[in-house]
């Protein structure tokens, strides 16, 4: 609102207001109690007001009359449309476009804040605050935002504008004044600009905090990452699928000392399946289009075309993208982060291990329908390839021993029993190569002994995702979005906090919603979704159904869950209802490797598949005593994927609890991944699912409208009928309190603020719009006089 001495813009005798956060309209989670008093803003002088059309969409529109509960309103192309009049929405005056900060709007509602960031998508300013959020609308194309000139801008301070760069520069200065780490957490959909963003922000802190060259390694470590965790999907053709958290150490004298990488929940399924018009990891793609004639006869590597696993998407190639070309830059990037040659080969070899394997088939031996590995091609290249005889990966892929009390019987696999074991010996192959790239790039990267203990974290993790169908996956995101988001809301109760206890404010009168009911409902004890899952996992009989069931039978009583028919629940979530279905969740949440294919992967020859045992048998819960492997050892020791998953995220959460965060929310303009095409809904409803309609209402639930004891003297004082003694700005205000009755809940007296619940300011405000008219029109017609 800029100039604090007259916020009223006064034109054509009409006087609009503009003043701090008043007034804000409610939210339409309340849609029926929304706009009930048309009136109000009527005597507001609001003159254009939002109408949603039957699309659901909203535009701008001008009330021509009001009758009962029906008004008339004039759309900008002419249309005359009848409304029920509480629909309507008041919007901000014209001088309000595009403001820098979604706060500074005067009606703060949906309609207002979509415009607001459709106004400035527009005009490239991609990036825009709401409070102490930036919310980032992904442009899909080229925006003269970035690169070193921009750099130097924001590290001068000299461009203020919203964007990735002031963020990134607020944390490495809050890092030094108040030497606490921070971090910067970044969520969204899929293809909302999440890794982007990381990026934007890794290469600004690079060039503050660069010159030992460790930042260029860092830089090295996204390609690389991307290479093996990202995938093209529908939404995406560079979909990362796997969460990430970049810890970036710092030297008291504010220079990269070195980095951590940390990363959740790679989606391995992709490796052995994935839907039409996807692809599987881009690495795969990247090795058969780019390895030179030497490496080619090495990993025996055809075509992606040949590979089964690569097939059954139909879709090889991506738009603008030469895989040949990415192939030479992974190896180079490697290279950078000390990853040696030998192991460079090495990695390339589990990669086409893991493509052969799609590629071995299975005959039946028996009338019991049991099979045997087909002795071909792909077979014996598996074998060369991990190091092993080709004897042994036969027999852990037809055959499997079972501990039954103190004796060891052998199983043999039926058809769907060995696809399911070579696949999952596939998947591991995949999950442990990706961990051990991520640990070689932690070693190059190694803050060591120069470590400081302050840093800054980036945090890229999927956003909330509610589908048709939801399954194990879209389970786990959202509840680790349900986290995060806890952590969201107390950070900014915190601050909101922090400005009341400043100024000597009765805090204990705010009320602020959380989400704790639905995080008791994840992580409850014993009768929690994640517990209940565990438990059932680890029954021999248990089934996707009993799952279900068991969910029903105990808990019911929460709010937030609903026991649907058959195999289907549904989450009340933060970010709206989320119906999962059951199917495949106990067997994901296993996650079973057989100690078959795990005793295989020991006896290699080769060093990498011999690691990979050796951390599968790590992680099991029960530490493994004696020999690396004992024949037979049970299955259902390895902790489960969501206990793990819960275990890591518990991690997290303790990490950054010790920063200060800093939060960015990408937005999807649209689904077709096209520059300038801006869809209210779509925006909207990830608007609500990323809390940035959140902040708004928090802002909103304690005392939203704040001024400066001077500020509301100078501009109500005027007001007072009786004058008082001093013109010290406290005893003022209270007297202009007073006389206008605001009564003691709505507002709070704090040692430089004066704090007011939702509306309270409307009814000075009119007061004063009215007084000021009278003056207006006494000085017209003095003037009149005059002349
Ligand atoms: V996913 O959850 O990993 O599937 P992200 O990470 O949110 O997703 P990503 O950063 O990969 O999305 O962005 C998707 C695409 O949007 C990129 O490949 C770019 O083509 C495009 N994009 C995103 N941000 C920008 C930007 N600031 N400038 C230009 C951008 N293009
Ligand atoms: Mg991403």
């Amino acid at each position: 609102n800029g100039n604090e001495d007259s916020p009223y813009s006064v034109s054509n005798g009409e006087v609009s207001s503009i003043v701090d956060g008043d007034p804000i309209v409610p939210l339409p989670q309340n849609t029926d109690r929304r706009w009930s008093d048309t009136s109000v803003y009527a005597r507001k002088k609001v003159l254009q007001f939002w109408v949603q059309l039957p699309s659901g969409n909203w535009e701008l529109g001008k009330v021509l009359s009001t009758s009962g509960e029906e008004s008339v309103v004039k759309l900008p192309e002419g249309n005359v449309l009848k409304v029920r009049s509480e629909t309507l929405v008041p919007a901000n005056p014209d001088i309000l476009d595009g403001v820098d900060d979604l706060m500074q709007l005067s009606y703060l509602n949906e309609p207002a804040v979509l415009y607001n960031l459709e106004y400035r998508y527009n005009q490239d300013m991609i990036y825009t605050k709401a409070g102490p959020v930036l919310v980032a609308v992904n442009p899909f194309k080229e925006v003269p935002l970035y690169g070193n000139s921009n750099i130097e801008a924001y590290r001068k301070r000299s461009n203020e504008s919203p964007h990735v760069y002031a963020i990134a520069d607020t944390a490495i200065r809050e890092m030094i004044r108040d030497e606490v780490n921070q971090s910067i957490i970044i969520s969204g959909e899929s293809g909302a600009g999440k890794t982007e963003t990381a990026k934007i922000a890794m290469q600004y802190l690079a060039a503050l905090g660069g010159g030992s060259g460790i930042e260029y390694e860092i830089l090295k470590t996204n390609p690389i990452l991307e290479a093996f965790g990202n995938a093209k999907t529908l939404r995406n053709d560079n979909s990362s699928r796997f969460g990430k958290l970049i810890e970036i150490h710092f030297s008291e004298t504010g220079k990269i000392s070195g980095a951590k990488v940390q990363t959740f929940l790679l989606e391995k399924s992709r490796v052995v399946q994935c839907a039409e018009g996807e692809r599987s990891y881009h690495i795969f793609y990247q090795l058969c289009a780019g390895a030179s004639p030497t490496l080619r006869e090495k990993l025996n590597l055809t075509s992606a075309e040949e590979y089964k696993y690569l097939q059954q998407s139909n879709c090889y190639s991506i738009n603008g993208v030469d895989d040949a070309e990415r192939f030479q830059a992974v190896t180079e990037a490697l290279d950078i982060v000390h990853v040696s040659k030998e192991d460079q080969e090495s990695v390339f070899a589990m990669l086409a291990a893991v493509l052969w394997l799609g590629n071995v088939s299975f005959t039946v031996i028996d009338n019991e329908n049991h099979v045997e590995p087909k002795e071909d091609e792909s077979l014996s290249t598996v074998a060369k390839l991990i190091g092993c005889k080709i004897n042994e990966l036969k027999l852990a892929l037809s055959k499997r021993n079972m501990k039954v009390r103190n004796d060891t019987i052998v199983q043999k696999l039926t058809l769907s029993q060995a696809i399911d074991a070579r696949d999952a010996l596939a998947k591991s192959i995949y999950a442990c190569l990706f961990d051990w790239l991520v640990e070689q790039i932690n070693k190059s990267l190694a803050v060591g002994k120069r470590r400081t203990g302050r840093s800054i974290s980036i945090l890229d993790i999927y956003g909330f995702e509610s589908f048709n169908k939801n399954s194990f996956e879209q389970f786990c995101i959202n509840y680790a979005n349900e986290r995060l988001q806890q952590h969201f809301n107390r950070h900014l109760f915190k601050l909101e906090q922090e400005e009341y206890i400043q100024d000597g404010i009765d805090w204990t009168r705010v009320d602020f919603e959380d989400n704790q009911n639905c995080l008791s409902l994840f992580e409850k004890k014993p009768l929690g979704l994640l517990s209940l899952l565990d438990e059932e996992s680890t029954f021999p009989n248990g089934t996707d159904l009993t799952f279900a069931n068991k969910l029903k039978e105990h808990l019911s009583t929460n709010s937030c869950f609903r026991g649907d028919r058959g195999k289907v629940f549904t989450v009340s979530h933060y970010a709206g209802e989320v119906t999962y279905e059951t199917t495949g969740f106990l067997e994901k949440n296993r996650d079973l490797l057989h100690s078959d294919s795990i005793k295989l992967l020991s006896s290699c020859s080769c060093h990498l598949p011999q690691a990979f045992a050796f951390s599968m048998l790590i992680h099991s819960e029960k530490p493994v005593a004696g020999p690396l492997y004992k024949a037979g050892g049970a299955d259902s020791q390895r902790l489960s994927v969501a206990t793990k998953f819960k275990d890591q995220l518990f991690q997290l959460m303790q990490r950054l609890g010790n920063t200060t965060p800093h939060f960015i929310r990408c937005i999807k303009p649209n689904n077709v991944q096209s520059p300038g095409l801006y869809e209210q809904g779509l925006v909207l409803q990830q608007l609500r699912c990323c809390g940035v309609l959140e902040v708004v209402r928090i802002s909103r639930s304690g005392f939203p409208t704040r001024m400066s004891h001077q500020k509301f003297a100078r501009r109500y004082g005027f007001l007072l009928l009786e004058s008082i003694a001093t013109k010290d700005p406290l005893s003022v205000s209270v007297a202009i309190l007073h006389q206008f009755n605001i009564l003691p809940e709505m507002y709070q007296v704090g040692y430089t603020k004066l704090f007011f619940r939702t509306g309270q300011i409307g009814v000075l405000e009119d007061t004063r719009n009215r007084t000021l008219h009278g003056i207006l029109r006494l000085q017209s017609c003095f003037r009149g006089h005059q002349a």
